[in-house]
């Protein structure tokens, strides 16, 4: 493969496309000397299939705000690969979103989802919405406007989508609403439904949670374990708060967390109450972190910084693509952080992966290390298809088993000398299982 080639033709076709363009440009790095091992591929285009989405939807959303103006948003839906699976993935609601940004996650989602070892495709969607400062009726209205467009492309066989930024429980509940008036069918075509109306328990804990599973197996790895670590967790939604209860139920000491107005430093911990704080922080729509310190006075509020200064054992970064600079990886390598694992989608920029693999650092990719929450959305698309719903024990096990077994897969790929790459574990072995399917279906 001429991975030059490859990268200087995408970016001709999407100029300006950094974020699509950065994952691909990792997967194709850490892919390349596998790929030249196997001439049936190049002959087969491959790679040149593979970073070209099977069909992306863009459509017109209006909607009725409070004041009765109406307001109108974009919204996507880009189906990238389907070869071991139904399309699977998240939506998200943020004012960042663009193309660039759905076909990254996309992307992304393709070889995460084949990591799982459950038979699911990459997609991804989402709108330019913002909710924040919008009014839940608001955040209704647009959910249903959403649907109202979206519904013909998705189903049960063909593309489940589920929540992302901006997209939780809340939301999923009028998205799916929609869906059901429209299709009058109930075949659980997304994921991350409330547990009265086909959702999955622990759903909403499972990305933190399967991000703690697969930390306590890399520190397992090198014989450490969560016990008495501090850890630093970056932002405040959903993800931060399943890796806070998780590891605070393994007995560690979160420090952290942060919004886009500055970050919590809680010396005390982050635990009980204060878990739950976050909740409530996260659904007063504000999209900001300070008031925790009027209702915790043992903590500081640092305003427009990144809770990377901190010196900690573990660093979590769980907010958004690319909010771990080159800066920041210098100061968690300096200050000898003994394990980085990104929860959030590409939460470190380039620069600061190369830093933590040349360090060779204990560091873990999100495409593993958050794959427990899409794994979940999997056991959910299984409970639903069998019309029935296990009990938590049933799908913590099973989260268990998943994570423990793309820790492996990472292994596997992933040695360097002694040292285990997760980057080059994580994307050789998902590459492998999709381009497998792929090239066995033909060239479709
Ligand atoms: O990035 C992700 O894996 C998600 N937002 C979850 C996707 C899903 O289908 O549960």
């Amino acid at each position: 493969m001429n991975t030059q080639r490859v990268l200087a033709d995408l970016e001709a076709r999407h100029p300006g496309e950094m974020e699509f363009l950065q994952a691909v440009r990792e997967v194709l790095m850490s892919v390349e000397d596998v790929y030249n091992q196997h001439p049936e591929f190049e002959k087969n285009k491959i790679i040149e299939r593979m970073v070209e989405p099977d069909r992306i939807f863009t459509f017109r959303v209006v909607w009725e705000d409070d004041r009765g103006d109406l307001q109108v948003n974009r919204g996507y839906r880009v189906q990238f690969n389907n070869a071991i699976g139904p399309y699977k993935g998240g939506l998200r609601f943020h004012a960042s979103v663009n193309l660039s940004i759905l076909k990254f996650l996309g992307f992304e989602q393709i070889f995460k989802n084949a990591l799982t070892t459950l038979p699911m495709g990459g997609a991804k969607g989402g709108s330019d919405f913002s909710p924040r400062g919008k009014s839940p009726a608001e955040i209704r209205r647009f959910c249903h406007a959403f649907m109202l467009e979206l519904w013909r492309n998705i189903g049960p066989d063909m593309d489940v989508p589920a929540g992302d930024i901006g997209v939780g429980g809340r939301e999923i509940g009028y998205l799916y609403g929609m869906y059901k008036k429209l299709t009058r069918e109930h075949t659980g075509t997304l994921t991350g439904k409330g547990l009265e109306y086909g959702g999955s328990i622990l759903r909403p804990e499972a990305t933190g949670f399967g991000a703690l599973y697969f930390v306590n197996q890399m520190l397992q790895d090198r014989d450490m374990d969560m016990a008495g670590k501090t850890v630093a967790i970056s932002g405040f939604g959903n993800v931060a708060w399943g890796a806070a209860t998780k590891a605070t139920q393994m007995g560690a000491k979160v420090v952290t967390i942060s919004g886009p107005d500055g970050y919590i430093y809680d010396p005390e911990g982050i635990s009980g109450e204060k878990i739950d704080y976050m909740l409530e922080l996260r659904s007063s729509g504000d999209d900001i972190v300070a008031p925790y310190v009027d209702k915790f006075p043992g903590a500081v509020f640092y305003a427009n910084k990144k809770p990377w200064e901190q010196k900690v054992d573990i660093a979590l970064p769980c907010a958004t693509q690319n909010e771990l600079g080159a800066d920041d990886a210098r100061m968690l390598i300096e200050n000898g952080t003994k394990c980085i694992a990104e929860v959030s989608n590409m939460g470190c920029t380039e620069e600061a992966t190369t830093l933590f693999l040349q360090n060779k650092m204990l560091f873990a990719p999100g495409k593993a290390v958050n794959a427990g929450g899409v794994a979940t959305s999997g056991l959910e698309m299984s409970q639903n298809a069998m019309h029935i719903s296990w009990g938590a024990d049933e799908v913590d096990q099973r989260l268990h088993h998943i994570m423990r077994s793309i820790h492996e897969q990472c292994i596997t790929y992933g040695q360097e000398d002694g040292y285990i790459n997760y980057v080059k574990g994580a994307n050789i072995a998902g590459f492998m299982k999709v381009a497998h399917a792929m090239m066995n279906q033909g060239p479709i």
